[in-house]
């Protein structure tokens, strides 16, 4: 690749579908879901060319009795046993995996690598689905077909040819099922590692650290029977039309039963406001919307802990002259350090959490209310609270302020942490973990009978670096997209393109087979969606939704291609070729996966009797001790943490920017460049800005502003021509789209708490262009 393009490709990144038409932003003011989200439903089925396959799929989507789990996100399914509890944004997901498009061998034989690099991610992803192995063959710069075994060999050659097991990485994307995970870890672990970074490293990486130091268990403790019997529900950081849009319907039922519902986001999202619940015939016919919030309350970006802190000041001062605001009893029993806590409260000046939050007191103290007078409340939050610096401090303060009044472990109350992909939570479950617990490991070595390394693996980030190093030379990526998901993008390239061989396990073509090593495969597997035939008959495998549910999936489309193979069968065959002489029974286990189901019983802690419990209908809750006031800290209770507040104000000149996702994108995979419930059409590269902080720079609505990101060592990068939209932010706040705004992230700016990137809290000046 020349300078110039290499430079076109670190400034230039073009993700979406070329523009329809000219950029349109017009506020939006109907409700979420509803007959805006059937009729882009309809357009996207209609251009997918699946009128007819995807409504006749979707029936099957997240059904008691068989069907699959949709593949989106991991907002469980109703307890009721609905039929068909779905969403927009599950549709496309479904449809996009369904299309009948295909790339094939030609496809690669007509376009090389390096014009394929000049290509957006949407057309990328468009051509299709993949349908059999392809290697990349250097001398033509073209991807050509290789067969299974001969693309195992690769593989196996590769990591039997390194000098330690620990110049592999084994990334995995949430959606990969049980099952496979199971397999994946086991493959890495078996060969000596345990360098497992997954997508979780940039998403809940702080919840589970901060949970695990409150509470002993690293996951939410709430189901959503909870959520249909909770008093409150304070939901943070979280864009639920667009990325969980389930909930739309748990917070229209909440709002109908007359429970208080508080957002907290810097942008006042579609959620929260109204809805009309898809699955609502009656509602939809009469375009009757539902409240879905009682209270919004708009932090600074960063503010949401000095938030929490004057919620729980504010109960605390109350606590004298009402007995009623603290639950005494709770805190003696099951918890340690309030009195600390409760010290720390005290000497926080209501000026500083005024200042950090960017709240009003008068407004923290409305929050404060709503917490007080409800016997039970859910916190419930998502990358707006995690991918910061101190992420785990603040859902640490969600769990402190929830112990003051007893909110755990009893119906409707407790943390519930909104999860991302559709099983990035059992990827964690089954053993994708850089840092695994001793009990973990000496037990999978009994039931297994290998010897697992102790000392910790690499996240995303170290990966990252240790790739860019020369460290890491094998690079295995099951699912997602590892070239745009993580941050700083020409870095990540760069080490990328470091490795001896790089590895995709993909359905869909996407960048990071363009952007590869001296080697490079793109393995091609069976979605969610597809009857997976092994010798003893169609397989399932298992998921583990946000709430700790596991279900069964059943595939039910003849695959893609006849060339395609599952997740678990590709992972076999690796192992197999990189472990000749292993003792697993590796393709005794693809044979039937409730023999993998019969060992992950023995292995996996709450998966006993497996194989009968993930057939009851709605499968089986994982069981979470902290739920039953069973705590596995230190001190064998519930923790309160004692964090000073982080200074979050923007220094002047500069602004906090977040990066996140428009309602029409599906993390990389971008359907079109429209945003509709923030009333953008047509426009990926835009900047939301307050107007105050517009005019003060000289920056008219629409207009091309540079943006120019400041990292902790003083490197600088750049985003320049982007449009500035003025939007309802409050000031010194910023927001923009991932995965383009990846190229501001630096690597380096990773939390030290969770070391998961810094990805909503960016240090940026702006510019008018001039
Ligand atoms: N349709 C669709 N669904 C998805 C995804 C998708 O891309 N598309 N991605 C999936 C994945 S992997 C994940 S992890 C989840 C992500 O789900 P979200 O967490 O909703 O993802 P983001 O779009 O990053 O939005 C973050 C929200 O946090 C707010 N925010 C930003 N900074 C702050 C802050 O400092 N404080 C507070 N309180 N709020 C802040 C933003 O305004 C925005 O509303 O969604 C999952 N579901
Ligand atoms: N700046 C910024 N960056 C972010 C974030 C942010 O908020 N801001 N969010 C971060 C978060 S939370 C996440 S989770 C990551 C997402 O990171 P990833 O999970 O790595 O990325 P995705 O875009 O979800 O991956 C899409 C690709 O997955 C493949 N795929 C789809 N279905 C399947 C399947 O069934 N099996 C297999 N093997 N492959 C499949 C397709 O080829 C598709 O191209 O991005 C992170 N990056
Ligand atoms: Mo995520």
């Amino acid at each position: 690749m020349s300078a110039s393009d290499e430079e076109q490709e670190r400034l230039e990144p073009r993700v979406g579908p070329v523009p329809t038409g000219d950029p349109e932003f017009r506020p939006y003011h109907h409700p979420a879901a509803g007959w805006g989200a059937a009729k882009s439903v309809t357009q996207f089925l209609v251009r997918e060319g699946a009128l007819v396959d995807g409504p006749r799929a979707i029936k099957r989507m997240n059904h008691e009795d068989g069907g699959f789990d949709c593949p989106g996100c991991a907002w469980p399914d109703d307890t009721k046993g609905l039929h068909l509890d779905i969403c927009e944004n599950g549709i496309k997901h479904v449809t996009w995996e369904m299309t009948r498009k295909r790339v094939g061998r030609e496809f690669f034989a007509a376009h090389a690598v390096t014009e394929l690099r000049g290509w957006s991610d949407y057309d990328l992803e468009n051509q299709g689905r993949l349908t059999e192995p392809m290697v990349y063959d250097p001398e033509t710069d073209h991807y050509v077909p290789i067969s299974w075994k001969d693309a195992f060999d690769v593989v196996g050659r590769a990591l039997r040819g390194l000098d330690d097991p620990d110049q592999a990485a084994f990334y995995t994307s949430g959606r990969l099922g049980n099952e496979a995970t199971f397999l994946y870890q086991l493959m890495a672990r078996e060969l000596g590692t345990n360098n497992l970074p997954d997508c979780s490293n940039m998403c809940h990486e702080a919840s589970g650290r901060a949970l695990t130091a409150s509470l002993g268990t690293g996951k939410g403790t709430v189901d959503l029977k909870d959520w249909e019997a909770t008093d409150a529900l304070f939901i943070l950081g979280v864009n639920a039309a667009s990325n969980a849009p389930r909930m739309l319907t748990a917070l229209a039922d909440a709002y109908d039963r007359g429970a208080q519902i508080v957002h907290i986001n810097p942008l006042v999202e579609a959620a929260a406001t109204r809805t009309i619940v898809p699955h609502d015939f009656t509602d939809m016919a009469l375009n009757k919307a539902t409240r879905t919030s009682t209270l919004n309350l708009q932090p600074r970006i960063g503010g949401d802990m000095a938030l929490l802190r004057g919620m729980a000041k504010a109960v605390l001062e109350q606590s004298p002259t009402d007995p009623k605001a603290l639950d005494r009893e709770f805190i003696d029993r099951h918890t340690t350090g309030f009195d600390e806590y409760r010290a720390l409260c005290e000497a926080t000046p209501w000026e500083e959490i005024e200042n950090q939050s960017g709240v009003s007191r008068a407004d923290v103290l409305k929050a404060a209310r709503v917490y007080r007078d409800a016997d039970r409340s859910i916190v419930s939050w998502c990358l707006g609270v995690t991918q910061h610096e101190h992420g785990v401090d603040t859902a640490r303060e969600i769990v402190n302020l929830l112990l003051l009044r007893g909110n755990l472990g009893r119906e409707g109350a407790g943390p519930s942490p909104v999860r991302g992909h559709s099983n990035v939570q059992g990827n964690r479950t089954c053993g994708i973990d850089h840092r695994p617990g001793e009990e973990f490991l000496s037990r999978l070595a009994e039931v297994c009978d290998i010897e697992p390394p102790r000392e910790h693996g690499l996240d995303t980030v170290a990966t990252i670096k240790a790739m860019h190093r020369g460290e890491v030379k094998v690079f295995v990526g099951m699912g997602g997209n590892f070239a745009l998901a993580a941050p700083d993008t020409p870095y990540t390239y760069e080490a990328l393109r470091t490795c001896d061989l790089t590895v995709q396990v993909s359905t869909k073509l996407n960048r990071s087979h363009l952007v590869h090593g001296r080697e490079a495969l793109i393995l091609p597997c069976l979605g969610r969606t597809e009857k997976d035939h092994q010798r003893k008959g169609v397989q399932s495998t298992s998921v583990e939704d946000s709430m700790s549910m596991v279900h069964l999936s059943v595939g039910m489309k003849r695959p893609a291609s006849p060339h395609l193979l599952s997740e678990p069968a590709i992972v076999a065959g690796m192992a197999r070729a990189a472990l000749p002489d292993s003792a697993t029974p590796w393709e005794w286990y693809i044979e039937d996966y409730d023999r993998i189901r019969d060992t992950m019983a023995q292995a996996l802690d709450g998966f006993e009797d497996f194989n009968r419990r993930v057939r009851l209908p709605l499968g089986f809750r994982i069981k979470q001790p902290a739920r039953e006031l069973v705590f596995r800290t230190p001190s064998g209770r519930a923790e309160f943490s004692v964090a000073a507040l982080p200074d979050v104000v923007p220094a002047p000149g500069t602004l906090a920017l977040g990066t996140m996702r428009s309602h029409d994108q599906w993390n990389t995979t971008i359907y079109s460049d429209n945003d509709r419930y923030r009333g953008i059409k047509n426009l990926r590269t835009l900047v939301f800005m307050n107007r105050d902080d517009m005019r003060e720079r000289g920056i008219t609505a629409s207009a091309p502003v540079d943006i120019t990101s400041t990292a902790k060592d003083g490197s600088r990068r750049h985003l320049n021509g982007y449009l500035a939209i003025p939007y309802d932010i409050p000031r010194g706040c910023a927001a923009g789209y991932m995965p383009e705004m990846n190229v501001l992230c630096a690597l380096g700016d990773y939390s030290t708490q969770s070391d998961q990137p810094i990805m909503k809290h960016v240090k940026v000046t702006i510019t008018a262009v001039r």
